[in-house]
């Protein structure tokens, strides 16, 4: 019925759909003898109202009842959780950095990736770092979830036990594209695993403006597709005509060399119209000149070929 793929995804399933049927079951019944009741005890059949006062048998029932229930929605919650804080000493480590707006996996041996890549059936410990706000790690296919907090070393791990690639989601409403700040869970075996951790060339034959964009993590908030997402796309932009919100009013301006240095130094003289001012920062000390002649030439070059 469900998918679960990691160790995990079993007994938190069992604790889930045993607090789901319940609440289900008390949800159909408290209704039912609401109905019941507004019928049965209208003033139209009851000329007369009657008092009463105690009922000690129903007492203990719904007293006894409802504490029976919780107390197995507690152990089966426990039995799933307690296992999840207990890390097996073998667990291979992977450290994790969220920042606004994007996770990166740091492998220890120079290996950096914006998806975390994991070996079947081995213990994998991932310890979380921030860089400046509070995020979530959650990978629903694992079950698993912790906050990511400045400051405070947090941990999860899990053994994956099905290959296949699966969400990863921030769940600490952590600003502006916090809902982009997604990534990829990839189980494979454990060769493949290990061909992929030691090459640590850059895999992809990335332009090497695309990968100071990736770097800065330009494209949470550009699309290349076409999509707008909270930038304009960057998809065919060089030598487009955009109309651009300045102090002075509105004007036109062709995409060329000068308008992006412009746009990704001062973001917020020239506002494309249709976005909104003040949501991209300045650049300026982020990026060397050459990163930025870069990240032009990436865009002429894409433009130009259809
Ligand atoms: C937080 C989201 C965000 C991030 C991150 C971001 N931008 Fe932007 N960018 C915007 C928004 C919003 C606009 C439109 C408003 C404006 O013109 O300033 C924009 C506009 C632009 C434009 C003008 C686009 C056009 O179609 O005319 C360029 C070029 C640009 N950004 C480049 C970059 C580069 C390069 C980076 C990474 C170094 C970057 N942006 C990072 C939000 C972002
Ligand atoms: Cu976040």
């Amino acid at each position: 019925m469900f998918s679960g793929a990691s160790n995990f995804a079993e007994s938190v399933d069992r604790a889930f759909i045993f607090i789901f049927a319940i609440s289900f079951i008390f949800t159909i019944g408290i209704t039912v003898a609401m109905i019941y009741i507004v019928i049965h005890f209208s003033r139209k059949r009851n000329k007369n109202p009657q008092q009463f006062s105690g009922n000690v048998p129903l007492e203990i029932i719904w007293t006894v009842v409802p504490l029976i229930l919780v107390l197995f929605m507690f152990y089966y919650g426990w039995v799933a959780f307690a296992p999840m804080r207990k890390v097996p000493q073998n667990s291979m480590q992977v450290k994790v950095i969220g920042r606004m707006w994007s996770w990166s996996f740091d492998y220890g041996n120079g290996k950096i990736s914006p998806d975390l890549v994991v070996p079947l059936d081995r213990n994998v410990k991932l310890n979380l770092f921030s860089e400046d706000v509070n995020h979530g790690l959650f990978i629903p296919a694992f079950r698993v979830k912790e906050d990511v907090i400045p400051g405070y070393n947090n941990y999860l791990w899990f053994q994956p036990i099905a290959k296949g690639k699966y969400d990863i989601y921030c769940t600490e409403y952590c600003g502006l594209a916090h809902s982009a700040m997604v990534a990829k869970a990839i189980v494979v075996d454990s060769l493949e695993f290990k061909t992929w951790l030691a090459d640590l060339k850059v895999v992809s034959n990335d332009h090497p403006g695309m990968a100071v964009l990736k770097a800065n993590a330009c494209i949470t908030c550009h699309s290349l597709d076409g999509t707008k997402v909270i930038g304009p796309s960057f998809k065919d932009m060089f030598g487009a005509k955009r109309t651009v919100l300045t102090d002075q009013g509105e004007k036109e301006v062709e995409v060329n060399a000068d308008y992006i240095k412009r746009a990704i130094v001062d973001p917020n003289g020239e506002i494309v119209k249709g976005y909104n001012k003040g949501l991209m920062q300045s650049y300026k000390d982020v990026l060397k000149a050459e990163d930025i002649d870069k990240i032009v030439d990436y865009f002429k070059k894409s433009s130009e070929q259809k």
